[in-house]
């Protein structure tokens, strides 16, 4: 890609913003250079289309439209408050959903909002614990979820690494939260959200299911939807789902006035109307037949990388996975995580260190990675990539951090994603 074509990419105003501000647009630049030249394998990043960036860089985002449609503070929001109908049809067809929020402006966000809608600081709540994969608003220490609310939490088995719901279950009963949130930020498995429901009605809980990671294969039709359990579904919109950045919530009808309270006025004041834009239109696109194989195919790879870097001699957690992502524990390998993260970056090759469960390393070093597939399934590659990509990720562990093999590998992963170009005009 030269950088004439990534000028081309981004159009006619790129030169404005060139002759005006030269080290920002030079950013832009090399930005776009990186996305397309190495591998994006964070399980939470995507690239989203064409027309979503259009949105987000339009005029939309002049306006203030502090509360929802027909219902403003301000006046001039007729034309942004039809872009927020749409969107809002869209999610609850798509969805199945009584109720669409598209206004927070994160997942955490969102979260934010779910707590304030359903619960009281000094509330109970039963979350997955990070340590096993749950998210910094399930009740870290360090986030007001765990500042402000009465966080128990639930993990998984030391044997298989699934989610132990006699365990929840039990913790349930013992502890009465006042909500249940399911969901995580590295668990690879399909949660079974009948048996969630019947413990929350069981203990009188709100069942809340952060579906970040997961939402987009909903969206695609390639795993069960929580939707149809869940009194509230909050979401990043930029994950597998392949939206601009930003969160949305789903609920039931009886929830309604909460979850929109919560959100305005509760939690924030104007909305980001062309990060909703952008929702309405990924959400178009997710109703496509194909995004629906996008779906099933980001599985397909997923699975096939899962095992392709066991052949590796690492060890895929939960014994493999059934998600757009992977957990990998690499002890064998003799390297932990944060030197294979960084091993694995000088390759050009992007993922995160993660925790495993049971880490006996801290959650600044860990024993493990974890890799999706949402980007690199997006570019088209396949399960012949996917087995190129374990080897690379493997020898850029193993290489012992050395500078010319980095190099080398770093080459090849440039061969590979010049056959899948991305934003490319
Ligand atoms: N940062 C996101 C992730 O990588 O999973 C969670 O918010």
């Amino acid at each position: 890609m030269t950088e004439k074509t990534s000028e081309a990419f981004y159009g006619p105003d790129f030169n404005a913003l060139l002759a005006q501000d030269p080290d920002i647009a030079a950013v832009l630049l090399s930005e776009l250079k990186r996305q397309q030249q190495s591998l994006q394998l964070i399980a939470s990043e995507n690239f989203t289309s064409p027309a979503v960036l259009a949105t987000m860089g339009s005029t939309l985002s002049n306006k203030y439209a502090e509360g929802y449609p027909g219902k403003r503070y301000y006046g001039g929001c007729e034309e942004v408050d039809k872009v927020e109908v749409i969107g809002i049809e869209r999610a609850k067809s798509l969805f199945g959903a009584e109720h669409a929020n598209l206004q927070p402006h994160s997942g955490a966000s969102a979260n934010v909002a779910v707590y304030q809608a359903f619960t009281k600081p000094g509330d109970s709540v039963l979350a997955m614990s990070l340590p096993h994969g749950g998210h910094l608003t399930h009740g870290s220490k360090v986030n007001f979820s765990g500042k402000w609310f009465n966080i128990v939490s639930y993990g998984v088995r030391k044997e298989d690494e699934l989610i132990d719901y006699d365990e929840l279950r039990d913790t349930a009963i013992a502890n009465k939260p006042k909500m249940i949130c399911v969901g995580a930020t590295a668990y690879p498995s399909l949660i079974d959200f009948e048996t969630v429901r019947k413990i929350c009605d069981e203990v009188g809980a709100i069942m809340w299911v952060d579906a970040a990671h997961f939402i987009g294969l909903v969206a695609g039709k390639a795993i069960p939807s929580p939707v149809p359990y869940a009194d509230v579904v909050s979401f990043t919109t930029h994950k597998v789902l392949r939206g601009p950045r930003g969160g949305m919530i789903l609920s039931k009808a009886e929830h309604a006035a909460a979850i929109d309270k919560a959100v305005f006025p509760g939690m924030q004041g104007g909305p980001i109307m062309s990060a909703v834009a952008g929702k309405a239109v990924a959400l178009k696109e997710c109703a496509t037949l194909e995004y629906q194989s996008y779906a099933k195919n980001v599985i397909i790879n997923a699975k096939a990388l899962a095992a392709d870097l066991e052949k590796e001699g690492m060890r895929a957690v939960s014994g493999g996975t059934q998600t757009h992502l992977a957990l990998i524990d690499i002890r064998a390998t003799g390297v932990n995580g944060k030197i294979a993260d960084e091993r694995c970056g000088a390759s050009g090759i992007v993922l995160n260190k993660n925790a495993i469960p049971y880490d006996p390393e801290t959650p600044a070093v860990t024993s493990g990675i974890r890799v999706g597939t949402a980007a690199t399934t997006t570019q088209g590659m396949g399960t012949a990539e996917m087995a190129e990509i374990a080897s690379l990720i493997a020898r850029a562990i193993k290489d012992g951090g050395d500078a010319n093999k980095a190099a080398a590998i770093r080459g090849e992963v440039n061969a590979l994603t010049a056959k899948f170009p991305i934003y490319s005009r």
